[in-house]
């Protein structure tokens, strides 16, 4: 990996370009997965690089689901192993929920690599070597175990593509995303939408969980029953519009 200096002005985004540059140069991420990076880098430009209180507000919301789940899981992808395979691995850890890999261009050799990655950064047990079942999906994302995410009555799937997320609410899950999209298929089908940037999102959401886990359970069924995704979206994208204007008024033309 390329050393970033730490005060380059765009260091954290570098930095997560690195990342995602050695997780293909490992084998662990898709080719695909550089484009994903660059499109999502590009909404983080727009949003100003930071966790709005629209994305704040569906990450708590999101962490409530996930300690009242049953059967919480986190899907695990390549750009996902690549750029905070130890933030996931916490997540987990702090919710209870299980890890399950979960590959759009699956091959069982990447599969392997991501679940050692996981494992390297403390995580126990790994799903999706196995997958017993198959969703009514024409790719291989429809490949899932049954003790995983066919199970879930919770499911996070950062970076994910609309037709899965679509099919998992169909299935009747509480499906939450992490999309620097909002506009995309998929924040628009999910039943939570986390508008931010992974890392971020998944570094709040740790903080949250060790938090919210001493609330009373009351506490946490009202933060799911009083959010709105349609608002939440609302929210974010009229957060990007002020952030647009006022680099537009900086440019002092
Ligand atoms: O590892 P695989 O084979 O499962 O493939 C994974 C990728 C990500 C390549 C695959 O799911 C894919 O092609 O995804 P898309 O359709 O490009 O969607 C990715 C979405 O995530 C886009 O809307 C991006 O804006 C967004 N995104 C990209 N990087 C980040 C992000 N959102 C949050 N944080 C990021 N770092």
């Amino acid at each position: 990996m390329t050393e970033i200096p730490k005060n380059h002005p765009r260091y954290e985004s570098l930095l997560a370009r690195e990342k995602v540059a050695s997780g293909v140069k490992m084998g662990i991420t898709s080719i695909q997965g550089l484009v994903a990076q660059g499109r999502g880098e590009s909404f983080d430009y727009l949003i100003g690089e930071r966790s709005t209180s629209s994305a704040v507000h569906a990450e708590r919301a999101a962490v409530a689901a996930l300690l009242l789940a049953k059967n919480p899981v986190i899907s695990v992808n390549g750009n996902v192993a690549a750029l905070a395979p130890d933030k996931v691995v916490d997540l987990a850890d702090v919710t209870g929920a299980k890890l399950e890999v979960n590959l759009f261009h699956r091959t069982e050799t990447r599969v392997h690599l991501i679940i050692e990655q996981l494992k390297a950064n403390g995580a126990f047990e790994v799903l999706g070597k196995n997958p017993d079942v198959s969703l009514e999906l024409p790719h291989d994302r429809r490949l899932v175990e049954s003790r995983g995410i066919y199970s879930a009555d919770v499911v996070l799937v950062p970076l994910e593509d609309g037709d899965r997320c679509e099919k998992l609410v169909e299935m009747g899950k509480t499906v939450i995303t992490i999309d620097l999209n909002p506009l995309s298929r998929t924040s628009r089908k999910a039943t939570i939408s986390i508008v931010d940037n992974l890392t971020r999102a998944l570094e709040n959401m740790i903080k949250f969980g060790v938090e919210m886990k001493k609330e009373k359970k009351e506490e946490l069924v009202k933060l799911i029953t009083t959010y709105d995704n349609k608002e939440a979206l609302f929210e974010a994208i009229s957060e990007i519009q002020e952030h647009l204007k006022i680099m537009a008024a900086e440019i002092g033309y």
